[in-house]
C-alpha cells in the first residue's frame, strides 16, 4: 500500500497541522501528487487532469489519513466511484499521531446487483499487508472482462434515463416512461431512470452537481455508457455533461432524430430526415468551433480546427440547400398527383394520432392492407394511401401517416412539414387515440396542439378510441360519451362498423354541402361487411 515510513510521515503530518493529508500514487508506486485538505476531507477536483485513456480505472489509488481514526465516508466512496480510483484507503491516526487502522475500498465489476464498490473489513494499519500492483492489476483485467461480457452477451447500448424539469414528479415519471419506449425503440437497454426537480435548473448540468455524482455511479454500478436526458440539452451542456462524466450524452431530440434515421424508408422521408439532423447538427458545428478557435494559434490567429469547421459548416449548408430543393421537387409532384385527385373528386380520410395509438392497424383492417404494425414509436414515417370502396362507384382514399408526439423536436417538425402538409388536403382527419394508455388525455392534447400548430382545425375531425379490447366495455362507453368519440379495436374488424357509419355520415354532410348533385354514399371497408 504505502509503506510504514511513508505512512506515519503522513499521520505525524496530518496530527501536527490537523488536516488530512493524501497521496496520490501512480501504478509503478510513485507519489503523483500530495493533497492537503480541511480536517474532514480533501478536494479531489485535481483529478479531473487525470485521463482514463482506455483504461477502466483511472491509473492512481488515494491514500489519505482520517484524524479520529474514522472509517471512509460516503464522500470518499463516492469520489472512488465516480473518478473510478484504483482504490481508496484511508488510514487513521491515533491519539499519538501514529498509523491507527486501515480502512480500504475499491470498485467490483459490472453485476447484477448494482454494487459499485466493495469496502474491506478495517484492519489495524501494521497488520495490513497487500500487494496493491498485483491486486490493481488483477482488479483491472476483472472489469475489463465483465465490460466485454457485458457488451458481448447483449450487444445493445445501456442507457440511463434522466429528467431534471420544475414539473411536478408524476409527470417526469410518465415522461420517462414514454421516453424508455422511445429509447427501446432505438434498441437500447434502459437500466435506470433518475428524477430531479430542483429548486433552479442548473445551468450547466441541468442536474444539480450531486445529483450528478449519483448519475456517474449508477451508471458505474449498471454498466450504462450513454446518458439521456428528457429535456432539450444546447451543445454547451452535451459537452460539460460529457466531461463531467466520461459518458455519452444525448437528449430526447437527438433519440427521436435517430430513430426516424433507422426507420425512413422512402426517399422523401430519408431526406426529410437528413435534413433534421443537419439542422441540429449546424449549430453544434459553430459552437464546437468558437471553442476551437479559442484555442488559437496557427498562422494568423486562425486554428486549422476552425479552417476545417467553416468548411464544415459550409458543406453542411450546402447539403442543406440541396435537399430542400429536392423536396421542393417531390411536393410538386405531389401537388400534380393531389390536382387529379381533386378532379376525380375522391374524398380523403386521413388517420392522425399520437405514435404507437394503432393507424396502421386500422388502415390495415379497413382496407385489408399489409402496412407495418409494430408495438414501437415511429414505427411508420412514410404516408401510405389506400382506396376504400363505396357503393355507387364513390372511393374514399384513406392515408395514414406518421404519428406524433409531444414536444415534437423543431427540427423534425419543420423537416416532415412537406408530410404533414399533406393533411391540408383531407376532408375529414380521423384522431386516433389509444384508449388504453395512461396518459391519453395528455396524447390528446398534444395531438390537437400540434393540429392547431399546422393550421388544421377547420377541416372535420373525428375523435376514435382505438385498442379498446383492453378496457372494460363499460369505460369504453364512458370514454365515449364524455368525448363524443367511437370506440373501437382495429384489431377486431367487427368494432368497426359504428365507426364507419359516423365517417359515412360526415361525409356525406360534406358531400352534400360541396356538391349537392352527388349521393351521399355508404362508405365501406373492403374487409367489414356493413349490411
Ligand atoms: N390491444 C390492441 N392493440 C392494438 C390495437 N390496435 C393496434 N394495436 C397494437 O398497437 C401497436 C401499434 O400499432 P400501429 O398500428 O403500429 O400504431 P401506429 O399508430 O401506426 O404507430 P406509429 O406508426 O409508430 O406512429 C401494435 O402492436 C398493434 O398491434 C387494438 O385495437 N388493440
Ligand atoms: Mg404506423
Amino acid at each position: 500500500m504505502i509503506s510504514p515510513e511513508a505512512a506515519r510521515a503522513c499521520t505525524e503530518l496530518s496530527h501536527e497541522i490537523r488536516r488530512q493529508v493524501g497521496l496520490l500514487i501512480n501504478r509503478r508506486g510513485a507519489i503523483e501528487q500530495v493533497l492537503v485538505g480541511t480536517g474532514r476531507e480533501l478536494d479531489l477536483t485535481v483529478l479531473s487532469g487525470f485521463r482514463h485513456g482506455r483504461r477502466f480505472l483511472r491509473g492512481v489509488r488515494l491514500v489519505h489519513t482520517h484524524l479520529s481514526n474514522e472509517p471512509l465516508t460516503q464522500d470518499d466512496l463516492t469520489d472512488l466511484a465516480l473518478l473510478r480510483l484504483d482504490l481508496i484507503a484511508a488510514i487513521g491516526v491515533d491519539p499519538q499521531g501514529a498509523p491507527a487502522d486501515l480502512y480500504l475500498a475499491h470498485i467490483v465489476p459490472p453485476n447484477p446487483d448494482g454494487h459499485a464498490y466493495d469496502v474491506l473489513e478495517p484492519r489495524p494499519f501494521h497488520a495490513f499487508h497487500l500487494d496493491c500492483g498485483q491486486f490493481i492489476d488483477a482488479l483491472e483485467s476483472e472489469v475489463a472482462r465483465e465490460i466485454v461480457r457485458h457488451s458481448v452477451a447483449d450487444r445493445k447500448d445501456t442507457a440511463l434515463l434522466i429528467s431534471a424539469s420544475k414539473r411536478s414528479r408524476l409527470e417526469q415519471e410518465e415522461r420517462l416512461e414514454e421516453l424508455a419506449e422511445l429509447a427501446k425503440s432505438d434498441d437500447l437497454e434502459v437500466c435506470e431512470t433518475v428524477v430531479q426537480r430542483p429548486q433552479e435548473i442548473h445551468p450547466k448540468y441541468l442536474l444539480g452537481s450531486g445529483k450528478l455524482k449519483e448519475v456517474v455511479i449508477k451508471a458505474l454500478q449498471r454498466g450504462a455508457d450513454l446518458l439521456i436526458f428528457d429535456q432539450d440539452l444546447t451543445p454547451a451542456q452535451v459537452r460539460a455533461i460529457g466531461e463531467a462524466t466520461e459518458l455519452r450524452v444525448i437528449d430526447r431530440t437527438q433519440l427521436i432524430l435517430d430513430i426516424f434515421a433507422r426507420r425512413a424508408h422512402s426517399r422523401e422521408g430519408k431526406i426529410q430526415v437528413e435534413l433534421a439532423q443537419l439542422r441540429y447538427l449546424l449549430p453544434r458545428l459553430s459552437e464546437r468551433s468558437t471553442a476551437l478557435s479559442r484555442l488559437g494559434g496557427g498562422i494568423g490567429g486562425r486554428g486549422p480546427g476552425e479552417t476545417k469547421l467553416e468548411t464544415d459548416r459550409r458543406r453542411v449548408r450546402q447539403r442543406i440547400s440541396h435537399l430542400e430543393r429536392e423536396l421542393q421537387a417531390a411536393a410538386r409532384r405531389r401537388d400534380q398527383r393531389r390536382a387529379l385527385r381533386v378532379r376525380e373528386k375522391i374524398p380523403i380520410i386521413s388517420i392522425v394520432g399520437y405514435t404507437n395509438a394503432g393507424k396502421s392497424t386500422l388502415l390495415n383492417a379497413l382496407t385489408d392492407s399489409r402496412v407495418p404494425a409494430e408495438d414501437r414509436p415511429f414505427e411508420t414515417l412514410d404516408t401510405s394511401s389506400r382506396r376504400l370502396r363505396f357503393p355507387r362507384n364513390r372511393d374514399a382514399i384513406i392515408t395514414d401517416t406518421v404519428g406524433f408526439i409531444r414536444d415534437l423536436p423543431k427540427d423534425l417538425m419543420g423537416a416532415f412539414r412537406t408530410t404533414l402538409e399533406e393533411l391540408r388536403d383531407a376532408d375529414l382527419l380521423l384522431h386516433l387515440v389509444d384508449a388504453s394508455a395512461k396518459t391519453f388525455e395528455r396524447q390528446i392534447e398534444a395531438v390537437d396542439a400540434i393540429l392547431a400548430e399546422l393550421e388544421l382545425e377547420g377541416i372535420p375531425r373525428v375523435l376514435v378510441f382505438n385498442k379498446c379490447d383492453r378496457l372494460p366495455p363499460e369505460e369504453t362507453e364512458g370514454l365515449c360519451h364524455r368525448y363524443g368519440a367511437v370506440g373501437v379495436s382495429a384489431l377486431r374488424p367487427e368494432t368497426l362498423a359504428p365507426l364507419i357509419d359516423v365517417l359515412d355520415r360526415v361525409l356525406a354532410a360534406r358531400a352534400e354541402k360541396g356538391d349537392s348533385t352527388e349521393a351521399p354514399g355508404r362508405l365501406i371497408g373492403s374487409r367489414v361487411g356493413v349490411s
